[in-house]
């Protein structure tokens, strides 16, 4: 860039004074030496940054043997489905749209996509896979400092592909363990009358056709898993927060908050909304 805009300048002085009519060895020489100056230095630099590049990326793809975890992430248009396979198969954890992950630990992630191209991309930990359907990809991560990263889809995957972030979170490996034997659990039972309505309209209105919450009848598998719904920290791959009138809102008309999204809106009294709502917000 230096040197352009050196040569701009010069052309423009070169304009305003005597053009030079006569070659001049002595300048031809100059000149000579420093555009292979310049580009000898374009060269070295590109070369460096590629070395650099590749070193970085084989001493993250030599992680992947040391990861003492593996999440399978599925893209999902417009939200994320969170998987941490168990030592046995019936224990697998099923979440969705926020990663946890032990701080310091390498963290296998495997990505998929039923649908369409999505992407994988948490800014703050580096690295972007693309999920191509058909070809399942890998990619490791670590994260160096407890805290909160917020992540986004990275390849244009329709209507709703802005609304469509991850969330990881990086704690301690005792407050990793604590969650995931939380999320282990088959969900709460519904305690209040509130609740025990709330699941009852749940089952029977068509929810479970879509949405799994272990321990209940409900096992579809079209949407996010509810099992812990309440445990996280958003709605709809973080387009809403979770708040009980947000997830009534929700549940009330999705498409007004996330138009297109796959989940249709079912028609509800105001009473089993509020039902529905209460009884999904108490699981935590
Ligand atoms: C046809 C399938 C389908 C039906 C029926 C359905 N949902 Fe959904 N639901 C989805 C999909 C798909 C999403 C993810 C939407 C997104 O984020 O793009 C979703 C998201 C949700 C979420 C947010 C979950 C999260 O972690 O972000 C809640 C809560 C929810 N649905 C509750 C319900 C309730 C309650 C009913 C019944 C009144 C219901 N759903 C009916 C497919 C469905
Ligand atoms: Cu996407």
């Amino acid at each position: 860039m230096v040197t352009m805009a050196m040569a701009l300048f010069h052309r423009r002085r070169a304009r305003a004074g005597h053009p030079p009519l006569r070659i001049d060895n002595h300048r031809e020489r100059r000149f000579g030496r420093a555009v292979v100056g310049a580009t000898a230095s374009t060269v070295l630099i590109l070369a460096a940054l590629t070395l650099t590049s590749f070193f970085a990326g084989r001493s993250v793809a030599s992680l992947s043997g040391t990861a003492t975890l593996t999440v399978r992430i599925t893209g999902h248009q417009w939200w994320w489905e969170i998987r941490y396979p168990g030592d046995n198969p019936s224990r697998m954890i099923v979440t969705a749209n926020e990663i946890h992950v032990p701080v310091g630990e390498p963290v296998k992630i495997k990505l998929d996509s039923p649908d369409v191209i999505h992407s994988f991309w948490v800014p703050a930990l580096g690295g972007k896979r693309d999920l191509i359907p058909g070809r399942p990809s890998e990619l490791t991560l670590i994260a160096d400092k407890p805290g909160v990263y917020r992540g986004q889809c990275a390849e244009f995957c329709g209507y709703q592909h802005a609304h469509m972030a991850i969330t990881v979170i990086a704690e301690s490996r005792e407050a990793f363990d604590m969650w995931r034997s939380r999320q282990d659990a088959a969900a709460a039972a519904p305690v209040g009358d509130e609740e025990r309505r709330g699941q009852q309209a749940f089952l029977s209105t068509g929810c479970a056709l879509c949405h799994t919450v272990r321990g209940t009848p409900a096992n579809g598998t079209i949407g996010p898993d509810l099992t812990h719904l309440a445990s996280r920290r958003a709605l709809a791959a973080d387009t809403l927060a979770m708040t009980p009138g947000a997830l009534a809102a929700w549940i009330a008309d999705p498409q007004s908050t996330k138009p297109g999204a796959k989940m249709p809106r079912v028609a509800l009294s105001a009473d089993d909304l509020n039902a529905v709502a209460t009884y999904l917000g108490s699981l935590e």
